[in-house]
């Protein structure tokens, strides 16, 4: 399996993941072909073009594709691509990196996906082990490419995202425990419909040993994708792994025991208990210890541009929740936000919704928001959801916008239930310009 000479392999997409494949491949003694649909991919100046066996930039050639024995395919491009499926039917092996990785690695992994949370989750369990003394690292979606961390020197446990993408192209990656978080609408313009991107999820339970899963989204049920692999339900209720009242005050349950009161919990929404929870499970089966499990949730403030602060002044509080990409990381962000709110919450949303049905806004948009301001290439179809609906040309305007609203007590959330990409390089950019102008508003 492991035997990658002799094999005639074209990486295929040249961004993060493709090029840390380059560089595994060539530190294997395997010199690749590389392809690339961009004429100018960002990364290909780090490639010495002698020690490769030709870079093809632009349209696919199929015929080339159907003359290799291996095609590594990168994330961002589907497998339903014609050339792809040309290969494929002519009998190309397609794999991804964390394929290849899978492969090679003799490590411990935890595998976390889900449609929202899981570099939430990543990072906390990651955090978890390190302070139990245990060497983890955390790669895959969440930025590292999974190659790249496997060559890192000494790890103990590899926390991996997963998202969709890299699962459908992912067949032998064995974990101590994995995890669904959860299954919303998401990336339908790459899935048929939600049965198939959710059986792409449940891809991960494959071949672990625990699977963990969300007792409130029956989608993230292991059913028979996990075989005779034991399960663990994460739930907000009173549950193993779940919240219990002690004396009036709240606490996460941890394997049947209070760990935590809620209140010392660093993150906030309910979305965020529940994130805490799955990553407890999740860090005790590697080996975590729970005094390092509760240390972690005492400090972990949260991730930049998930529900973050950026300004509190004159009483109202501006919140970047640009990682909002989905319609459900913004129904989560709501309803964490929400009973924390006494005036009105004026929510900033729009971008590329990805194919979603963004009509699944519309209840709580009526209920919880006073005011919606929208922007990029699907911000009509939001604003067509809401009364006091503004639409603008950018997110400057936006928070000028925003400015003019907004009073004492009131929150100004931007969570914007669509992908940047129609307008920004992403996420971490639209959070960033929309920190600068909230800061630059002479209020
Ligand atoms: N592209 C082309 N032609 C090509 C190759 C890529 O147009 O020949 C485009 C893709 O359509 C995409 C962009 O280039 O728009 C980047 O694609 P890629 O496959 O080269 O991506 P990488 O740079 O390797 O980054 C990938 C993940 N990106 C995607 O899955 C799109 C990164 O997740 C991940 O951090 C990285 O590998 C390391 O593992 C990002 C992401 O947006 C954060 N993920 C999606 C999400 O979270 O919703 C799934
Ligand atoms: P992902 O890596 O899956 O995109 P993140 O941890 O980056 O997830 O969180 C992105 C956004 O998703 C957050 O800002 C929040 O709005 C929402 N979110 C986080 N955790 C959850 C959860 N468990 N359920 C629903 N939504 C969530």
């Amino acid at each position: 399996l492991t035997n990658l000479h002799a094999k005639r392999i074209a990486v295929v997409g040249l961004g993060l993941s493709g090029l840390a494949t380059v560089r595994f491949l060539l530190a294997q003694g395997v010199k690749p072909v590389l392809m690339d649909s961009r004429t100018k991919p960002a990364g290909l100046e780090h490639i010495a073009a002698d020690k490769v066996d030709g870079i093809y930039l632009g349209e696919f050639d199929a015929n080339r594709l159907a003359q290799m024995d291996m095609i590594v395919l990168s994330p961002g491009l589907a497998l339903s691509h014609p050339a792809i499926r040309f290969a494929k039917a002519q009998g190309v092996e397609i794999l991804g990196d964390v394929e290849l990785f899978a492969r090679f690695n003799q490590k411990p992994v935890i595998a976390i996906t889900g449609s929202n949370g899981k570099s939430t989750v990543t990072t906390l369990v990651a955090d978890m082990l390190q302070h139990s003394g245990i060497k983890a690292i955390a790669a895959g979606n969440i930025g590292l490419p999974v190659l790249e961390a496997l060559r890192q020197p000494d790890i103990d446990v590899f926390v991996l995202e997963l998202s969709s993408f890299q699962l459908d192209t992912t067949s032998s990656l064995q974990s101590q425990a994995s995890c669904v978080l959860n299954v919303s609408a998401d990336h339908l313009d790459r899935y048929t419909d939600m049965a198939a991107y959710t059986a792409s999820k449940q891809r991960v339970y494959q071949q672990t040993k625990l699977a963990v899963y969300n007792q409130a989204d029956p989608l993230s049920y292991p059913g028979t994708t996990a075989g005779q692999a034991p399960s663990l339900a994460i739930s907000l209720d009173d549950a193993d792994y779940g919240i219990v009242e002690i004396h009036d005050e709240r606490w996460l349950n941890v394997a049947g025991e209070p760990l935590l009161p809620l209140s010392r919990l660093a993150i906030s929404g309910s979305h965020n208990q529940f994130n805490a929870l799955a990553a407890a499970a999740l860090a005790l089966s590697a080996g975590a210890s729970r005094e390092a499990i509760a240390r972690t949730l005492q400090h972990f403030t949260g991730l930049a541009h998930r529900c973050q602060l950026v300004r509190a002044h004159q009483g109202i509080r501006w919140i970047n929740d640009s990682k909002a990409t989905n319609i459900g990381a913004t129904l989560a962000a709501i309803a964490g936000l929400r009973p924390d709110v006494r005036g009105k919450l004026i929510l900033i949303a729009g971008g590329d919704a990805k194919g979603a049905d963004l009509s699944e806004l519309r209840p709580v948009l009526t209920r919880d928001v006073s005011h919606v301001i929208t922007l990029g290439q699907d911000g009509p179809a939001i604003a067509a959801l809401h009364s006091h609906a503004i639409q603008v040309k950018d997110l400057t305007a936006a928070v000028q916008q925003a400015a003019k609203l907004a009073q004492s007590g009131d929150m100004v959330l931007l969570s914007p239930a669509c992908a940047s990409l129609d307008m920004f390089k992403n996420y971490a950019e639209r959070g960033e310009l929309f920190a600068k102008a909230v800061k630059e508003l002479t209020l």
